[in-house]
């Protein structure tokens, strides 16, 4: 019999297997003592009957503290007790590294740890199965995006996340010292990706780190997210990135049910696919829906969290976990969206999940005169954006593009409580360690 679950259980010539990993739990139950040995894929049983067992190797195994890291050589014998059908009967084991007592939090214990808690020992939580299988969903869902995207003839790319002007408005802007000259994290790509339209790259995709500097202490706004962006030429009109966006989050839902579908099963949880296209609301039918339920928004107001989050009750009585909010007041959108001509509405759009917005866009203004009045309506000093308005003023196509918030995707995907559940190392507000 051999164990070959995974490659860092080694088979020896001689018939015995080495298995290493951490010491999950001891139970000493007197003439028979069990250790129970977990590494990524799992747990192993190493039985330790006492008769047949060396007396110092008994003693040694079954007093080491939990969380310790050993390797166990040993023989494998078939069992019905276990949920693998085996266990290994040790001959000798080494010690690699000794848990200090006692830990900081459990890893098996079933009590409710706060989140703040599991936070600042986040190396302890991710060794909960439970808790690495978000990451690697996580990580799932970001192949199954690079596969979308490379099959729509998208190319990848990476822009500066050091920069000089900010795309997002000034309020949420991290500073930096820039050998003496102020410069910015950045806080979407949006500059970079609008000027590589102009040099014929005409689809180009970024996932990487956005920094905002936001101040509310909520469970959707960390200060570091994983945006994914994409920008595309040619479009004829907002719908073709809808389109798009559509065909990539369907692939990536279908494949996460399929092969999540162990992580899956371990978090409890199932992945619902709604079919394409979703459905369309425009920012003035939204303001109706909530005038329906007694929120009296004026034209030209945020719909906010509690108004996402009616409308989002609203879409999904009618079974629809995804919709488009379209067409919102050109006022409320950044410089780079396409004004609506004759209407105060834009060519804009925002996607949202079970009442929460997880991904925004637009076409784009693309005309270099305009562009410059819409950057002056809205109160910025184009001199400080040369470097972008240059690109649009030697030849630009019509294009527009989306960002979405990887982490706000995938916990809206789970049902997750917190954004933070879907980041291995959190940056709010208050928390900049670990
Ligand atoms: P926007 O500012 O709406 O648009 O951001 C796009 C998406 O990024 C995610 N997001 C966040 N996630 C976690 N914490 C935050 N503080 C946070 N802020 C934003 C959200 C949001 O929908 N340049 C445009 C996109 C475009 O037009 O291409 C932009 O950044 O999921």
């Amino acid at each position: 019999m051999s164990v070959s679950r995974d490659s860092r259980t080694v088979s020896r010539n001689d018939g015995t297997v080495e298995v290493r990993g951490w010491v999950q739990d001891i139970r000493n139950l007197g003439g028979i003592s069990f250790v129970i040995l977990r590494d990524r894929f799992g747990t192993i049983q190493i039985t330790l009957p006492k008769k047949k067992i060396d007396a110092e190797l008994f003693e040694k195994l079954t007093t080491l503290p939990r969380e310790s890291v050993i390797s166990v050589t040993g023989d494998v014998k078939a069992s019905d007790q276990t949920e693998l059908g085996l266990e290994i009967i040790p001959l000798s084991f080494i010690l690699h590294s000794s848990a200090a007592v006692p830990l900081p939090m459990g890893v098996i214990d079933k009590v409710n740890v706060e989140m703040d808690t599991r936070l600042n020992n986040r190396f302890m939580d991710l060794r909960k199965p439970e808790i690495r299988a978000i990451f690697e969903l996580k990580s799932l869902m970001l192949e199954l995006l690079n596969e979308a995207m490379t099959a729509n003839g998208f190319m990848q790319v990476f822009t500066p996340k050091v920069v000089a002007s900010g795309a997002e408005g000034g309020s949420t802007l991290f500073k930096v010292d820039y050998f003496g000259r102020p410069a910015y994290l950045a806080q979407s790509p949006q500059l970079y990706k609008q000027m590589l339209m102009s040099t014929g790259l005409d689809r180009i995709y970024e996932i990487g780190p956005a920094f905002r500097a936001e101040h509310s202490n909520t469970n959707r706004h960390v200060t570091e997210f994983i945006s994914f962006d994409g920008e595309m030429s040619w479009i004829s009109s907002q719908s073709d990135i809808m389109g798009m966006i559509e065909k990539v989050i369907d692939h990536i839902l279908r494949g996460l049910k399929d092969k999540g579908r162990g992580q899956l099963a371990l978090l409890g949880k199932d992945v619902n696919v709604p079919s394409v296209p979703y459905p369309v609301l425009t920012y003035a039918e939204c303001l109706n829906m909530l005038a329906s339920k007694g929120m009296n928004l004026k034209e030209g107001d945020d719909l906010g969290t509690e108004g996402e989050k009616i409308i989002g009750e609203i879409m999904s009585e009618k079974g629809n976990d995804l919709y488009w909010i379209a067409e919102y007041p050109e006022a409320e959108k950044p410089f780079y969206i396409m004004e609506k001509d004759g209407t105060p509405y834009s060519f804009s759009f925002d996607l949202d999940y079970k009442g929460q917005e997880i991904s925004s866009g637009g076409q784009r203004e693309h005309r270099y005169d305009k562009l410059r009045e819409r950057m002056i309506k809205k109160g910025l000093d184009p001199e400080s954006f040369d470097f972008y308005l240059d690109a649009f003023k030697y030849g630009m196509p019509p294009h527009g593009g989306w960002g979405i918030g990887i982490e706000r995707m995938l916990v809206k995907m789970l049902d997750l409580p917190n954004v933070r559940e879907a980041i291995l190392f959190p940056r709010d507000l208050s928390r900049l360690s670990p």
